[in-house]
């Protein structure tokens, strides 16, 4: 079946994000792409996380994988958070079993004024794979298959860039941003303007939606993200609703900044699984959708304890504006791929009762 524009943006997917009744709960899930799966590790063999990321042809074949397997409703683009600031000439590794590493962290003005900002001609490979990409997805599924663009929210690569890699207090974080406001000021502009530049490549080729991952903002008081990582998220999300497609805003452990964060310019807050789902859909407020949440460790329960809380948390997305069903963060790389596909089977054959 092939598919156009216009049926695509009838998708379950993108009626749930603009807040219609799609005619099933859509589901896709965080970090469906990558490692848990057989056909991932294969097609990863010898090849550095970085160079997959820049290379069209596997960037196209890893993002289809998890469609092609689960049925899944969206294709999240094959990348990483921190992967722009290669092209710009930093220093990065993302080393296997730990994350995104920089050989020289950025702490003072001099070191954020180094940094260039980012240009498409950074990233022929991105629209590349964008493009194959969307010409394939167009032909799976009833309405053709929409492909979610994504980029790091400012506060969680500046937690990347200066720490020097993955990190638990984010200490160096902090203390530029609680005692070099200027600094923090300066960094968190660089940084949202290479992740809305990023988000824009996405959409120009052809991307219909866009997550932003502020994974590790719950770190942060409400009060200091209202004040320190907000108007740069703003920034970023500001740039990404000028181009017409869903916005997306994630965070983990983000209860206390749900409301925030919707506030910052999301048509759909992702609620990680520590939250309840009415929390969420609460602090979300009337006008923006939902996404979540299931705990990413129930695919390790047997499959029937699995869709039992799945089935609670579709009913409790019926009063949401709009429901996008997922884990409440990443799958967890030992998952079973079974249990991911019987997850999407059992979302999709849920009845929509109105
Ligand atoms: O479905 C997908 O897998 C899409 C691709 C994707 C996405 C959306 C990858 C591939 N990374 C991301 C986003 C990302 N990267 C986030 C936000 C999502 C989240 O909260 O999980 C974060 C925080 C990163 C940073 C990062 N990159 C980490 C976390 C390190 C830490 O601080 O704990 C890790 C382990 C990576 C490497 C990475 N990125 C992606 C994969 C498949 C991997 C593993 C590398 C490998 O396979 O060798």
């Amino acid at each position: 079946m092939t598919s156009d524009v216009t049926s695509l943006q009838s998708s379950p997917f993108l009626t749930a994000a603009r807040g219609g009744t799609p005619s099933h709960t859509p589901v896709w899930f965080m970090r469906q792409a990558g490692r848990a799966l057989p056909e991932y590790h294969k097609a990863r063999e010898g090849v550095a996380m970085l160079d997959a990321c820049m290379n069209a042809d596997l960037i196209t074949e890893i993002t289809l994988q998890p469609v092609r397997r689960y049925g899944v409703d969206a294709a999240i683009f094959f990348s990483d958070i921190v992967l722009p600031l290669k092209p710009l000439g930093l220093d990065l590794e993302i080393k296997p079993g730990v994350g995104p590493v920089f050989g020289s962290p950025v702490r003072t003005l001099e070191d954020v004024e180094a940094i260039p900002d980012l240009t498409p001609e950074h990233l022929p490979f991105i629209t590349q794979a964008v493009q194959n990409l969307t010409a394939e997805l167009a032909s799976i599924g009833a309405h053709g298959t929409p492909l979610i663009g994504f980029a790091g929210a400012p506060f969680t690569v500046a937690s990347y860039l200066v720490e020097g890699g993955p990190s638990k207090e984010y200490a160096k974080t902090k203390a530029l941003m609680f005692g070099a406001p200027d600094i923090w000021d300066a960094l968190m502009r660089k940084i949202a303007g290479i992740s809305a530049t990023f988000l824009e490549v996405q959409v120009a080729a052809g991307a219909s939606a866009v997550q932003l991952f502020d994974s590790w903002a719950g770190a942060v008081h409400p009060r200091d993200y209202e004040r320190f990582v907000m108007p740069y998220s703003r920034l970023v999300l500001e740039r990404a609703g000028a181009l017409g497609v869903p916005r997306i805003h994630f965070g983990v452990n983000s209860a206390s900044l749900l409301t925030l964060m919707g506030e910052a310019g999301a048509d759909i807050v992702g609620v990680d699984w520590r939250t309840p789902l009415e929390f969420g859909i609460a602090a979300a407020g009337p006008d923006r959708g939902v996404q979540g949440n299931l705990d990413p460790a129930l695919v390790f329960a047997p499959t029937e304890v699995m869709t039992a809380r799945a089935a609670e948390i579709i009913e409790a997305g019926r009063a949401a504006k709009g429901h996008i069903f997922n884990l409440g963060h990443g799958v967890i790389p030992s998952t079973n791929p079974d249990q991911l596909k019987a997850l999407t089977d059992f979302v999709h054959s849920y009845e929509i009762v109105q």
